[in-house]
This record gives C-alpha cells, structure tokens and sequence, in this order.
C-alpha cells in the first residue's frame, strides 16, 4: 500500500506523520489518506445553502439560528447548523420547527439569489475541470482525471484550495466528498458537514460500506426500504452476502443496482450538464406509410436506438417524443411525460406507440422519428415498478437482452416487432440528432 499521504486544507503544507494539528499553521484540518493521490471523482455540496447564503448577506444573522422557509407551504427550506443542533429540519413545518428553536431567525427564500450564488460556485467548478455535473441548485459531480497536468497539482490538493477560495469570494462554505466513483463521493460529502472533506478509498470501500444503512444506496428511498426491511434487509453488509440473480429476480432493475453499489461498484461516469438535451432517432422511409402495421415495427427499432443511447451515456429522460412528416412535409410533434426518468426501448415504445395509434387517420406518412427529452443521469431511472410487474420483467428481458447483443452484436436479437420486417423496416436514411 502507498504510504499514507495527506496536507493541511488551510495552508497546503504537506502532513505525513502523525500529528493532529499542521505543523506549519496550527490547523487542525488536515487530510490524509492512502489513496489521496489517487482518487479523482468529488461531489461537492455548499453547507446549509439558503441559510449561508442570508448569513452572508446579513452579518448580524450570524451566531444566531437561521431558517429560511416559510410561505404559502410553511415548511423549513434549510437551516443553518446551529438551528439543526435544536433540531430543526428540512421539510420541516415552520410551527414544529419554532417549537424546537424558538430563538430562530425566520427569513422568507430569495430564490433568485440562490440561484445566482449557486451559479457562481458552479463556474468556479469549471474552471477546474470542464467534467461538472450539478445535480442541483448546491451541488455536483466533478471528475478531475487527467488534470494534473492543467493544475500542476493532484485533484484532492486542488479540491481543498477550491474549498477555501469558494469561502474566501463567495463568502459560504461546501463540502467535498473525493472517492473513486460518484456513489461513494456523493456519500463521503455529507460525511463531516459542514466545511467536510472526506475521502472514501477502493480500500476500504467493502468495509465502510458493510455497516451502512440500505437507504444510503441511490434510488433507495422510504418506500422501497421498506420493501427490504419486510424481506430482512437493513444493512448493505446484508446486500453484499447475496447474489446478483437473487437480488435482480427479487427487485428487477433495482436488484442489479443493489448488488453493484453495494460493493462500491459504480461505472457511471460524471457527465456535462444535461440540461435541456434530448436524445433522437428518425429515420426518411422509401415508401409513405400509414397503418399501423408498417409504422409499429419502425417504431419499435427507433425506440431501441435512443435507448441504446441513452445507456452508452448513462442518461435517462422523462418526456418522449414523436414526430411525423406527412407527404406533404407537414411536421406532427407529440410528447408525453412519464412520472419517473426512462432508458429502456421497451417503456420509450409504450408510450410513444399510443401516441402513433392516435395520428394514424389516413394521413400517410414519409417519416418516423422518436425521442427522449428531460434527461439526467440514469441514477433514479426506471424504478421497480411495485404495481406493474410485467414491466420489471419486462425491463430484466431488455437488460438480458442488452446483455446478448454486447457480446454478439445487435442483430442477434430481435423482438416480436422488428422481426422479419425485410426491408421495409430498414431505413433509407437515418438521421439523427
Ligand atoms: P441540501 O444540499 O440538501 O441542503 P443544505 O445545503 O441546506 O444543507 P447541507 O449542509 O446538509 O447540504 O439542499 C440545498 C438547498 O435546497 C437548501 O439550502 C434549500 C433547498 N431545499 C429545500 O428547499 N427543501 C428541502 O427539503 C431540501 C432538502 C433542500
Ligand atoms: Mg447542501
Ligand atoms: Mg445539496
């Protein structure tokens, strides 16, 4: 193992032995770990947001309790840490929370300058590394792989210089989480809130996850933990005993998810902002078509290919599209939302099938195209579907047959719906956006 590495995050002077306090400043902040050089993804996440963005506008709010909150729904937005020893919380009812902390500072939300603030820190983001991914109006995934070079510096020294120089011109702090993949930096960030910077290595992934609770797994919310707890489940310790086929035959799609992160697996990459992208396939046919017949098939392949996309990049959408070109070049656009993110060929051609059944009233047309928009990365995409179970195993049959095709190509596989269709379901031109 390397030996163990590590620096002060005030003054950035080396700390190798084993003192508590920087030999250089005083500061007890150091950070040392194994694997410190090594590491390059971070998930960054400002303190108390709200609350530290009025505290900042508002010196003499200070050392006091602060909640920002309140309006139409009277809940708590945030508060700042000294509010949260009272315990005060997020979601919170106002009238609860001022139980807790009577002494609380109420100030109503400035969602614009949260958003400007927010905004600021994510431009200092890139100007580390142009791999920032925000999952919100206070946090994201950067990958800082490769940047050595740029920075002359390791991406957890960077980092911590980052950390203070947020402090220093935006007047809030964040935490960073470094580790190896997204799910383990997301989780080391809230690890020492606030001004936290916690590092989450290969080595002791098992481990540290061993004892955690499922629902610090993506995707595992109240309702689904639940659903683990009545079948036994409480721990990830008790997820890394069992079997990828036991977990994907009891909890679908979320089995595979389960059985992945729970031994610190996560290849998902950190990707650029996704914001108002969407993903496409249209294709110009030789013959116009109207009926059902001809155009389902089209449909169905069309379908396979924005999802085979939309997995390559580790993205999912919420709002499908289809459009059609009559004849006479008239264009009809259709969308519809679904109530959770899709990547999945078969979810696209159900809800994008009804939509065609509807346009089919005689009118032939000359091309098909389908699309997913809304996208984000595929972390809460497609849930296990506890009402529909034809569609968890619908959903496992696509990941089978992903699974084929990876390993003998796409044409070794087809469904019911491309099947046999000759030429007529071959494109004559395929465009794509
Ligand atoms: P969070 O990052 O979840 O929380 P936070 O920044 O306030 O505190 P922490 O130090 O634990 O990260 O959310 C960012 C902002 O989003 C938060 O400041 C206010 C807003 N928010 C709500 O309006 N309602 C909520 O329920 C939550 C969780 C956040
Ligand atoms: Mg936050
Ligand atoms: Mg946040």
């Amino acid at each position: 193992m390397a030996e163990t590495t590590g620096f002060c995050r005030d003054c950035m002077t080396p700390a190798t032995a084993g003192e508590r306090r920087c030999l250089q400043c005083g500061s007890p902040r150091l950070v040392r770990h194994a694997e410190l050089e090594a590491l390059p993804i971070a998930h960054i996440d400002c303190d108390a947001f709200y609350a530290s963005v009025e505290k900042r506008d508002n010196p003499d709010l200070r050392d006091r309790p602060v909640i920002v909150g309140g309006g139409r729904r009277g809940v708590v937005s945030t508060c700042c840490y000294i509010a949260r020893i009272n315990g005060v919380r997020s979601a919170m009812p106002m009238f609860k929370a001022l139980k807790a902390c009577p002494e609380a500072v109420v100030v109503k939300p400035e969602m614009e300058k949260y958003a400007r603030v927010g905004r600021e820190v994510r431009d200092m983001m890139r100007a580390l590394t142009p791999l920032v991914e925000p999952l919100s109006i206070d946090e994201a995934f950067l990958d800082l792989t490769g940047t050595e070079r740029l920075h002359k510096d390791t991406p957890a020294r960077v980092l911590a210089r980052f950390a203070t120089a947020v402090e220093r011109e935006i007047g809030i702090t964040v935490s960073v989480g470094l580790s190896y993949c997204k799910f383990l930096a997301k989780v080391a960030s809230d690890f020492e809130k606030p001004r936290g910077f916690s590092v989450i290595g290969r080595a002791e992934a098992l481990t540290f996850l061993r004892d955690q609770p499922v629902t610090l797994i993506w995707g595992v919310g109240k309702a689904f933990a639940a659903t683990l707890e009545s079948d036994g489940i409480r721990t990830i310790g008790q997820l890394q005993q069992m079997d990828e086929n036991t977990l994907m035959r009891r909890y679908g799609m979320m089995g595979k998810r389960l059985f992945r992160l729970s031994r610190g697996e996560d290849e998902r990459a950190v990707h650029i902002d996704h914001e108002a992208k969407s993903v496409s396939a249209e294709t110009t046919f030789n013959h116009d078509y109207g009926t059902a017949a001809e155009l389902l098939p089209i449909l169905r392949t069309l379908s396979e290919k924005v999802a085979n996309r939309l997995k390559a990049s580790d993205t999912a959408g919420r709002t499908v599209v289809l459009k059609l070109k009559d004849t006479e070049f008239r264009i009809r656009t259709r969308n519809r939302q679904l109530p959770d993110r899709t990547q999945l060929a078969d979810r696209i051609f159900r809800v994008a099938a009804p939509m065609l059944d509807h346009e089919l009233d005689g009118t032939k047309y000359r091309l098909l195209g389908v699309g997913v928009s809304d996208l984000a990365s595929d972390a809460m995409a497609d849930p296990m579907d506890l009402v529909d179970t034809g569609a968890t195993r619908r959903a496992k049959a696509e990941e089978a047959m992903d699974a084929v095709r990876a390993k003998f190509g796409t044409k070794a596989l087809e469904t019911g719906y491309t099947f046999g269709t000759g030429s007529r379901g071959k494109p004559q031109r395929d465009q794509e956006n």
